[in-house]
């Protein structure tokens, strides 16, 4: 097996790709990734099974819960509760943060994860995926206090997501570089197939869902309004556009290929500060895409920066490829 195809464990225990991963983060990686096998396997098996549909529910956000959302979310659950190094759970589809130890040691980890992402897609059979982020605490706190999980995204040990597609995918870093894994039917493994993903600096396509063009800040619309001018316009260049409604999707496509995905703060969602949530969809996505020699951003600053104020907050997103993601930091700023 060329080195191209290294399993996810032989990459983890590799000293030049990943300094200083210990132990229970490794064995941690690994049942995050086993907890991606086995929803990508509930996803496919979805109509068989009759879970693709509502649960019933709605999560703390106020969304209703698809089946598989709850189903993903036990499965997260259980297979990061395996390590007795996590401190804590974070949840896209809890309310409360769920502390695993009553006594959390300095170096224990906390796991912030949204365990379906996309999953309105679920009935068209389109691409979804899980989104994970690891922090470590760095000196005692006390268990229950959820303030302590209030950390930025720039204290984050490791990120990534898998995508639930035509294949299954897993997109990885630990800080040192940006690594995609496949699914491989036969073996069962994650095996290396992207090793060491970078962002195209410039591109020609952009992601943002257009149904809100009228809810939109001035530097969006006219980010948007200049790129469809095309050649003829100030961009001198003409542009595609895709909308997937799955974040997971959209930026695998910008590690792949370049382009920006913006789900910006606009009148209809600034009261509850964005659409997507910091601590376990903006956080782990802008580490994967600044790992990869992108740019994240609200619009205003930088994404890894924000000190977090609640465990589910909301914030404006605008990612991927360098040049495209200063052009727009630069029109929030001359708005100003
Ligand atoms: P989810 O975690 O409940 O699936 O919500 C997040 C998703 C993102 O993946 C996607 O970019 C966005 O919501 C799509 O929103 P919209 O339906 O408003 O276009
Ligand atoms: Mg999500």
């Amino acid at each position: 097996m060329s080195e191209a195809h290294q399993t996810l464990r032989e990459v983890l225990l590799d000293p030049e790709k990943n300094p200083g991963l210990d132990r229970d983060l490794i064995f941690l990686l690994e049942d995050i990734a086993t907890a991606c096998r086995i929803i990508s396997h509930l996803v496919r098996n979805g109509p068989f099974a009759g879970n693709l549909g509502e649960a019933g529910s709605v999560n703390v956000q106020g969304e209703s819960q698809k089946e598989l959302d709850v189903i993903a979310n036990d499965v997260f659950v259980k297979h990061c509760s395996n390590c007795s190094a996590v401190a804590a759970l974070v949840s896209e589809e809890v309310d409360e943060v769920y502390w695993l130890k009553d006594d959390p040691d300095s170096g224990d980890y906390l796991v912030y994860f949204d365990p379906l992402d996309g999953s309105s897609n679920l009935e068209l059979n389109m691409s979804v995926g899980s989104i994970f982020s690891i922090t470590r605490l760095n000196g005692p706190i006390d268990a229950g206090d959820d303030r302590s999980v209030l950390r930025p995204g720039a204290e984050q040990v490791c990120a990534g997501n898998s995508v639930y597609g035509p294949s299954t995918s897993l997109v990885l870093t630990a800080g040192h570089g940006v690594d995609g894994f496949t699914h491989q039917r036969g073996t069962g493994e994650f095996r290396l197939t992207s090793p060491s993903m970078k962002i195209p600096v410039e591109t020609a396509e952009f992601a943002i869902n257009a149904s809100r063009y009228k809810l939109w800040d001035a530097p969006i619309r006219r980010y948007f309004d200049e790129c469809l001018q095309g050649v003829d316009g100030p961009r001198g260049k003409s542009f595609n556009t895709r909308w997937i409604a799955s974040m997971v999707a959209e930026v695998h496509r910008i590690l792949t290929r370049g382009g920006v995905f913006m789900y910006p703060g606009d009148a209809g969602n600034r009261a509850d500060g964005g659409k997507l949530r910091l601590m376990y969809e903006a956080n782990p996505m802008a580490l994967v895409v600044e790992q990869a020699g992108g740019r994240a951003s609200t619009g205003t600053e930088r994404i890894l920066e924000i000190q977090p104020t609640s465990h589910h907050q909301r914030v404006p997103v605008i990612l991927g490829s360098k040049s495209e993601v200063e052009i727009l930091g630069r029109y929030h700023c001359e708005a100003d």
